[in-house]
């Protein structure tokens, strides 16, 4: 527990008034000598273990680094069909990276070189998409910037990564069925020394996957359009690719739970009965300032980072909300995400509060930002429509940017039904909704868009210049048109 040492070295740091308080709280009660020996001696060391193996049942392996170099990250990831019981019972050829589901996590420092060593196994020709890292366009994984990576062959990906946060990777052709089928992994980049400790880590990635009652995988295409138009969610709901894994915790204890969304059209809302959650961070890293929440939405392809300090009480089971995307009066029972075991053991103390600031966070300085609108929209029948952007539902909208220079998009979605908005290769900040600025400043790249709110986003463009794609990341919602370009030209 690496972050223990860190809060030991704060506690240190933040000088005995704090803890000369503490220490006289407990000495009413118990101890009276202890304010004896003056201030510093009588501190009590933080106790902040986590209970024995609190997640092993869940806890994702990192990618092996093949570079001995300290700031370069060397990963081999190879795509393959591969058997794994994901429903107790029985076998499911699932589509993987590194023979596992989800695939191994990579993880690196801000500022690092990451170089994947890529090599395609599948039956088909694949690519690799690193969503929400500010990388070359060359690097982005999708068809309008790179050449599919056939069966067999490989590719190698090299970029730096500029910015600390939860992200995630995953194949950007035929992305719905190629997701929906195993293919994604998470991708961490911590900062290069990080000030505060925020909890002990817990990577979360949610996800789904249909298997049929046989254990074959469901087809990529079920239900056809109806499939298309409504998103494909899985039989099967995942978390770090098992049904209903078991985290364990201590009151006092604190956990950074750091939440993807990985699913090809599920919205995940969750909550903890019991205990309080703080948001602290979003797609692109640690937010302003932290958030407390009652509960969590996040979209596909979305992320956040959650601080949960347990207090005493029960073990829960951790439902899964209905985030109704459809906006339907009736909301659907919940189901059940995960298990939180509160262990019966003397609470842990010590945990130093969350710093009132995590993170500077500049605005964006919009003086004559050129604007732009962005409308999802569908056409057609009831029963066929199809999906599209500015009235083009053929993936052929391509709006164009000048590099380093800030655009304000406005979202705005004219269909029944949510919609996810994603950006490749620049974040965002949300400028407001309906006119109403967002509590807290953040980065984003994907953010949800629903029937008739006005969203207004800045986005602040580097000099990468090349083709990005922007699209709803209900992937099947991107396949049947919701999906259009941005030509970023020097
Ligand atoms: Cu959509």
């Amino acid at each position: 527990m690496r972050w223990i040492g860190r809060a030991l070295s704060r506690a240190g740091r933040k000088g005995c008034v704090s803890w000369a308080r503490r220490a006289a709280e407990i000495a009413v009660f118990l101890l009276p000598v202890i304010l004896l020996g003056g201030c510093g001696d009588e501190e009590e060391p933080p106790d902040l273990r986590q209970p024995a193996g609190w997640d092993d049942a869940l806890r994702l392996p990192d990618a092996e680094d093949h570079d001995p170099a300290p700031d370069v990250v060397e990963v081999h990831l190879e795509a393959r069909v591969v058997a794994l019981e994901v429903v107790p019972g029985l076998m499911t050829e699932v589509w993987t990276y590194n023979g596992m589901l989800p695939g191994p996590t990579i993880r690196a420092r801000r500022g690092d070189r990451v170089v994947v060593k890529f090599e395609n196994h599948l039956p088909e020709a694949t690519t690799v998409h690193w969503h929400g890292l500010r990388v070359p366009a060359a690097m982005d994984g999708t068809e309008h910037m790179q050449k599919p990576i056939e069966p067999g062959e490989g590719f190698e990906y090299s970029f730096i990564v500029p910015d600390a946060g939860t992200f995630w990777y995953h194949p950007h052709l035929r992305s719905s069925a190629q997701v929906g089928a195993g293919l994604y992994g998470a991708f961490v980049v911590e900062e290069a020394a990080e000030e505060a400790p925020l909890g002990d880590e817990l990577l979360l990635v949610m996800s789904d996957i249909d298997i049929e009652e046989d254990g074959s995988l469901g087809p990529s295409d079920s239900s056809g359009w109806f499939g298309d138009y409504f998103g494909r969610e899985g039989s099967t709901v995942l978390v770090n690719g098992k049904i209903l894994p078991t985290v364990a915790a201590r009151a006092g204890v604190p956990q950074r739970w750091r939440v993807v969304n990985a699913a090809r059209a599920r919205y995940f809302r969750f909550a903890v009965p019991g205990q309080p959650l703080v948001q602290i961070g979003g797609d692109g890293g640690l937010l302003e300032s932290p958030l407390p929440v009652d509960d969590v939405t996040l979209v596909p392809g979305e992320r956040a980072e959650l601080y949960m300090l347990p207090v005493e009480g029960e073990s829960v089971v951790i439902p899964r909300l209905d985030a109704n995307r459809f906006h339907l009066p009736k909301v659907e029972e919940p189901g059940d995400l995960m298990r939180l075991e509160l262990v019966d053991e003397p609470p842990g103390h010590g945990a130093p509060p969350l710093p009132a600031r995590l993170a500077e966070i500049a605005s964006i300085d919009t003086a004559g930002a050129r604007g732009q609108p962005v409308e999802f929209m569908e056409q057609g029948d009831p029963g066929g429509a199809v999906l599209g952007i500015n009235g083009q539902t053929d993936g052929s909208l391509t709006l164009s940017a000048q590099t380093n220079t800030v655009e304000i998009w406005t979202l705005t979605n004219a269909t029944n039904y949510d919609h996810p908005f994603h950006l490749h290769g620049f974040s965002f900040q949300v400028l407001d909704i309906d006119g109403v600025a967002p509590p807290v400043r953040a980065w984003h790249d994907t953010i949800n868009t629903v029937p008739g709110e006005t969203l207004r986003i800045a986005i602040p463009f580097d000099d990468r210049a090349g083709m990005w794609m922007f699209h709803c990341h209900i992937l099947d919602h991107a396949d049947l048109g919701m999906m259009a370009m941005l030509h970023l030209m020097p």
